[in-house]
This record gives structure tokens, sequence and C-alpha cells, in this order.
């Protein structure tokens, strides 16, 4: 299914008089707007191939309906979102689930929709048939070599999917660490995994990047080989200038001060980027900005503010994906509210007075402070965000036109109620 441009004007023109009023009314009192249109027009936020279908938890799965089968539905279904909210320009892909039959054909159908291929993701947390070695010890960690060899093996193969691709990343997240104590020497585990990385690294084309995911706990509950961001940095640095933290807001203990985390990683150059959802507990995966809004704009606040500072262009410079995948809601729907939630955080950052903002620093004038980043955060830019989506012709309201069209019930209708999507 595609959803045509005459579709999203006529939705838009509905809705045109109404928007203009709420947009006119936030915008008049913004003196850069054209600037901040322009900056969330730029902004894509890329769609892991995992989020289309229903998640599930360890206690089951329900699972929806009209769900993508095959690595080109699951193109399709990006496709939609990206024709409705022109902001998730791209996929990213896992491997060994969405291994591409023949590149070239699945590139021509990714540009067809407008979408390119964001960060490669390796899988070393599952075996797969006919694989020699368990990963049930780990992978890159792993006491026998034979394991490690084959999990970098795997690595590199995933690289050479992704060249073929034009992605330009690889995403490394490693189920690996130990359930009970004196199960796992840490110093050697985390030796071990530096050497497979490195390993790795060599493979990596001169303008790829290495992406180092951290993770508090699970699937290991008494230790995780890369459990932080202190140990994630410790890597990148030793591995080298193409090895970056990746920060995924579910990974951290409870009240971890995320916004912090991401300012350091910033400053020392090794912020690779951000896997975005919500949580309320730990790993939970659920929509962005669903149970934390303010977290989400603070971290955003510390972002604009490193990325000027360093002269990082905000579109390029980082990596911005959604990981979010749940049980209850149709996928396609909630990635549209996740995109929505991450703009909305994004342009209420763009809004904060950063002169002011220092000055009040400056004289340790805590209360200026606080009122100057609540005025961001609670001015209403959901007319701003909406108008940068009508200048780059998608629709005002993406889940409204979402649901009139009956999205759903017409991927039902090709694709049949069985649901086949991989999820985690
Ligand atoms: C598991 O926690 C996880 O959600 C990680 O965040 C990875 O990025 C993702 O799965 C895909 O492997
Ligand atoms: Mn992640
Ligand atoms: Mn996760």
């Amino acid at each position: 299914m595609k959803i045509e441009k005459s579709i999203i004007d006529q939705h838009n023109q509905g809705l045109q008089e109404r928007h203009q009023r709420a947009f006119d009314f936030v915008s008049s009192d913004v003196d850069n707007i054209d600037d901040i249109l322009e900056k969330l027009q730029r902004f894509q936020i890329a769609i892991p191939s995992w989020a289309l279908g229903t998640g599930g938890t360890r206690f089951g799965r329900f699972s929806g309906q009209g769900e993508p089968g095959s690595l080109e539905q699951k193109i399709e279904d990006v496709g939609l979102l990206h024709a409705l909210n022109q902001s998730s320009g791209a996929i990213s892909l896992h491997i060994p689930w969405d291994i591409p039959q023949n590149a070239e054909e699945i590139k021509a159908l990714a540009t067809s929709y407008g979408l390119k291929f964001d960060a490669m993701n390796s899988n070393t947390f599952q075996d797969q048939a006919g694989q020699a070695y368990s990963y049930k010890f780990g992978s890159l960690q792993h006491v026998d070599p034979n394991v490690r060899k084959q999990a970098v093996a795997h690595n590199i193969e995933v690289i050479k999917h992704g060249i073929a691709l034009g992605s330009k990343a690889l995403t490394v997240w490693l189920a690996d660490g130990s359930s009970f104590p004196g199960q796992l020497n840490f110093r050697e585990a985390f030796q071990n995994t530096l050497e497979s990385l490195k390993e790795i690294y060599a493979h990596l084309p001169a303008d790829w990047k290495l992406f180092v995911e951290y993770k508090a706990f699970e699937p290991n509950f008494y230790s995780t080989t890369i459990a932080d961001w202190g140990q994630s940095l410790l890597l990148a640095n030793k591995l080298g200038d193409k090895a970056y933290t990746l920060v995924d807001l579910g990974h951290h203990l409870p009240n971890a001060n995320i916004e912090q985390i991401v300012s350091l990683l910033l400053m020392e150059g090794k912020l690779a980027g951000f896997h975005f959802n919500d949580s309320k507990y730990a790993d939970d995966d659920l929509t962005a900005g669903a149970i934390r809004p303010y977290q989400l704009f603070l971290i955003f606040n510390e972002l604009v503010d490193g990325m000027d500072v360093r002269g990082i262009d905000h579109a390029t410079g980082l990596g911005w994906m959604i990981d979010a995948s749940h049980n209850l809601k149709d996928p396609l729907a909630d990635l549209l509210q996740s995109v929505e939630a991450i703009k909305i955080a994004y342009a209420q950052a763009l809004l904060v007075d950063r002169t002011a903002l220092k000055e009040a620093q400056q004289q340790n004038d805590v209360v200026r402070a606080q009122e100057i980043l609540q005025q961001a955060y609670r001015t209403d830019v959901r007319a701003i965000v909406a108008e940068s989506r009508l200048r780059s012709g998608a629709a005002l309201d993406p889940i409204g036109l979402f649901r009139a069209l009956d999205v759903r019930k017409k991927l039902i209708a090709e694709r049949g109620m069985n649901s086949v999507a991989t999820g985690l």
C-alpha cells in the first residue's frame, strides 16, 4: 500500500484553517521560527525493522495482524510512516532477521519510498539454526575463542550487508554477562570483548562508525559486560575514532540522570546517538514521551546545547532511532506517536533562550534557570511541528490520517491475518 500525495493534500486542506490559527498564535512570539522549522524538517528518526511487529513480553505475545512478513513489507511499512510524517526517512535492519536476498533491489525499493538504511544491527544474543557454537554463555566475551570467532565473523557479515545497502554504521548490543556471582571473571570478559570488538572494528570501512550500546541488566541479572556508559566509553576510547557510545533510554538503572550522561558524552565527542523509548521501570520499550516527557525535553536541551557548542549538524551529526516495541498498540500508530513526541521535545529544546540561561547560570539564579527551561517546555509547540510537516508535504495530523484511511485494515487485506514480523 502507498499513500498518494493527493490524499495527504486533501487531508491537510480540511485542517488548514484550524492549523493556521494555532500556528500564528504560537509562532508570533518566536523570533527564529524559520530556522526552527527548517531544523525540524531536516530532522529524521530511523525506524527499526523489529518495531514493525507487535512486541511481546517473556510471558506472551499477542500477535497483531497484517504485520510485515518480509524485508520488502517492512520497508513498505516505514514508507507509509514516512509518507505520513516525512520524518521517518530511514530503516535500521537486524541481521539475520533482515538478510537482503538482492541488495540492489532492496536499495531501489527503499529509495522509491525516500528511505535510507540507518545503522545495521548484529545479533549474537540468540542461537541461529545451523550455527556451530552456542551463545548461551555469551558471544564476544566468551571463554572459548571459537565462540568469539563465530560472533566476530557474524558482525563482519553484517558490515558486508550494510555496505551493499549504503548503511554507515554498525550497532553492537550484547546480551553478554553473568547471572550469578563467581560465574565470570569480569576483567577477562571485558578484555575478550575488547579484543573481539577490535577485530570487528578493523573491518569497518573508513566512513563507518561503530556504535557500542550498553544496558544495565537483562537478560543477565548479576553482571552485564557492557553495563553502562562508562564501560561503553572505555571500549570506544580504546577502539578508536570510529567508535562511539550509543545511549538507549531504557538501558539505565532507575532515576539515572541521562541528560548529564548525554552532555558529557557529547563533550568528549563520543556520543553515537540514541535509541528512543520510554519506561517506568527498566527496559520497558514504551512509546517515546509516554511516561517522562520532561526528561525527553531535558535530554534534547543538552543535545541542542552540546551540538551547537561543537558545531555538530543536528540532523546528520548523530544517529537518531526509535527502539520501542510492545504488546498493545498498533505498531505503526505507536511509531507515529514516538516520532511526534521526539519532535515535540526537540522543538521545545530549540525554543530555550540559551543566552538568558547562561546568564542565570553565571549568577547562580536557580529560579530564573528553571523558569527559562519550563517556559520552553510548557509551550505548546504542536502547531510548529505540524507546520514543519506541512512544509515537507506530510500530513498535518499523521495519526488522524492513519486511522481515517484504515491503513491496518488494508494491510490485513493485502497480507492476511497472520503475523510473522520478528520482534524482541
Ligand atoms: C535489547 O535490550 C534491545 O532492545 C537493545 O536495545 C537493542 O538495541 C535491541 O534490542 C535490538 O537488538
Ligand atoms: Mn536499543
Ligand atoms: Mn533495549
